[in-house]
């Protein structure tokens, strides 16, 4: 097998959650154009629907399904449909997330409780109901977004900060587990990247946008497809010895002590 033979996807089924749109579209278009057949959920009808238009537009012929990755029964009922109408699920992308900015103080326990249920109770669910075919198949590969939230805090994230620092531990427990039967589960944390999740921090005037740029080396928020090649290598065989890692996809966020006042 050829150096780039080892990044295809040819003829692996990808599903990746949460994705009509955003990180997990971006993501999702890369599989495809690496050879993967593309499969993604989201909550409704019509947002699977708008989705699969999103794909088409982009010449990927994608398998939308209705399913909110916090109904743990949902999550088996998907993982069975796709099973029977697409294929064994070579690769999960556990992309599907949430974020509430309150402080911690005004945040209600129901609130919290969201987060962790979308952005770290839901990649336990999903990753659980895949891994017993891809134990049978003999590989597999677990992709959890995580984000820089899973190692540093700020003010108003207490429960996203919580559960993805719980998923980058998820993360690494995976592959402690699963490893010895060919899955590998690894991690990607991507910086600061421009998505609807991030649009009320890059509003002009809002002095977080600024903020973000001095705390980033290359000086720059990230686009979604800046993520593509590392999710390409995390799927594809040239990195079936990479097991249990985060890779910071951030523009060198936590490789940086700030830009000093002028
Ligand atoms: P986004 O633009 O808000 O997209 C999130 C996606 O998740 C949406 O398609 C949303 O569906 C879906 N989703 C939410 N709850 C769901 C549920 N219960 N069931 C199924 N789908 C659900 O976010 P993004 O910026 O692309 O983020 C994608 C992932 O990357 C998230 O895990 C996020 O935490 C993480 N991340 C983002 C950044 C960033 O800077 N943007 C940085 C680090 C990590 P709807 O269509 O229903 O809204
Ligand atoms: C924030 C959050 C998110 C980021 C991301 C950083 O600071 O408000 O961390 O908005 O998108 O998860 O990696």
């Amino acid at each position: 097998m050829g150096i780039l033979d080892s990044f295809s996807l040819q003829g692996k089924v990808a599903l990746v959650t949460g994705a009509s749109y955003g990180i997990g579209f971006a993501i999702a278009k890369g599989f495809a154009d690496a050879g993967a057949t593309i499969v993604f959920n989201d909550i409704k009808q019509e947002l699977v629907d708008k989705g699969v238009a999103s794909y088409a537009e982009v010449g990927v012929k994608a398998h939308g399904y209705v399913c909110d990755v916090t109904d743990e029964a949902a999550v088996v009922a998907l993982v069975e449909q796709i099973e029977r109408e697409v294929g064994i699920i070579d690769i999960l992308v556990n992309n599907a997330g949430i974020i509430k900015r309150i402080p911690m103080l005004e945040m209600t326990a129901t609130e919290f409780r969201q987060v962790i249920d979308v952005d770290l109770n839901a990649p336990f669910s999903v990753s659980k109901a895949v891994i017993p075919s891809m134990i049978k198949k003999g590989h597999g590969k677990i992709i959890n977004i995580c984000s820089m939230m899973s190692e540093l805090g700020r003010e108003t994230v207490s429960a996203y900060a919580a559960a993805k620092g719980g998923l980058k531990m998820l993360t690494r427990n995976i592959a402690s587990e699963y490893g010895e039967y060919g899955i590998q589960c690894n991690g990607i944390g991507p910086g600061y990247i421009a998505t609807p999740q991030t649009a009320p921090l890059r509003q002009p005037g809002v002095p977080f946008n600024e903020f973000i740029i001095s705390k980033t080396p290359a000086a720059r928020w990230g686009e979604t497809d800046d993520l593509v090649g590392p999710a390409v290598f995390l799927a594809s065989d040239a990195s079936d010895f990479v097991n249990g890692h985060i890779l910071y996809v951030d523009g060198g966020i936590l490789a940086y002590i700030g830009k000093q006042p002028k």
